[in-house]
């Protein structure tokens, strides 16, 4: 059985810049140690290929700090591809690098026109339905545009909220399986998941709430223990990453890839 919402053959990465110390950040947990976080990315690219990802690397644009995060940039569906409009001004201009690459792999690729703004992050894809987090940086108008944009390959968008103090929706979840998500319980409690079976992050552990799902395994912020067991226990397989330096600037394991099978 193929699950279009985890099973891929394809995945982006970007290298991350030395100006990633300038990347945004909700709250000051230090200054990203720039050589550690090359050797976790060299890790996590490893991880999507284990999990069988062609890995496209890009080369690291010192002009956006936060351009490691590649996957607020675009939705990657079978059907084509969603360039997004973020609502940080920051990394307004990131889409421009990241669409060139997409039309080399999708027949189709449709762009975020504005007024409203949406960033990826707040996207989580699953087997029945989009659902989509408003957030600080992701607004009704843009949800709706986005809403209307794919339409055309027949998915149901469902939107939802972003707790304030949460960045994006996926910050706090993502795809375990085809019926399942990882959730935090703050998040969890908000009724967004009520057509799911939910699994919770431990207690203190709420940071190993984004994971990815990329066809048999589960990649996940190294430093979760009792998380990793509660998945292990529940039959995933597990990999395990460091993400101390991009949590420092608010990413996870899901903001540094694009996930896909382009159209043939
Ligand atoms: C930002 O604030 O945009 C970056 N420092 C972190 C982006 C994380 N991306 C994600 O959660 N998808």
């Amino acid at each position: 059985m193929i699950y279009k919402s985890y099973n891929f053959t394809h995945a982006i990465t970007r290298k991350p810049s030395q100006s990633a110390i300038y990347g945004l950040a909700s709250q000051n947990r230090g200054i990203p140690d720039i050589s550690l976080m090359e050797r976790h990315h060299k890790k996590y690219v490893r991880a999507l290929k284990k999990a069988g990802a062609h890995v496209i690397e890009l080369e690291a644009l010192e002009l956006f700090p936060d351009s490691l995060f590649v996957e607020d940039t675009a939705l990657c569906l079978p059907e084509g591809a969603i360039v997004m409009r973020p609502g940080a001004l920051s990394r307004s201009k990131e889409v421009d690098f990241i669409r060139s690459h997409l039309e080399k792999l999708y027949k189709e690729v449709h762009c975020i026109t504005g007024p409203g703004t949406i960033e990826a992050g707040d996207i989580l894809t699953t087997e029945k339905e989009i659902l989509v987090g408003r957030s600080c940086r992701t607004t009704a108008k843009g949800i709706s545009e986005f809403s209307h944009l794919v339409a055309r390959w027949g998915y149901k968008v469902t939107e939802v909220i972003t707790p304030a103090d949460i960045l994006h929706f996926k910050t706090d979840c993502s795809l375990l399986d085809h019926n399942t998500v990882l959730s935090t319980d703050r998040l969890a409690s908000t009724g967004c998941f009520k057509k799911y079976s939910v699994i919770l992050t431990c207690v203190g552990e709420e940071e190993a709430a984004n994971t990815v799902r990329f066809n048999d395994w589960i990649i996940m912020p190294d430093g979760f223990p009792n998380t990793a067991e509660r998945l292990i226990e529940n039959g995933f397989k597990v990999l395990r990453v460091g993400n101390t330096e991009c949590a420092k600037i608010d990413g996870g394991m899901s903001c540094l890839s694009l996930r896909f099978t382009p159209t043939d």
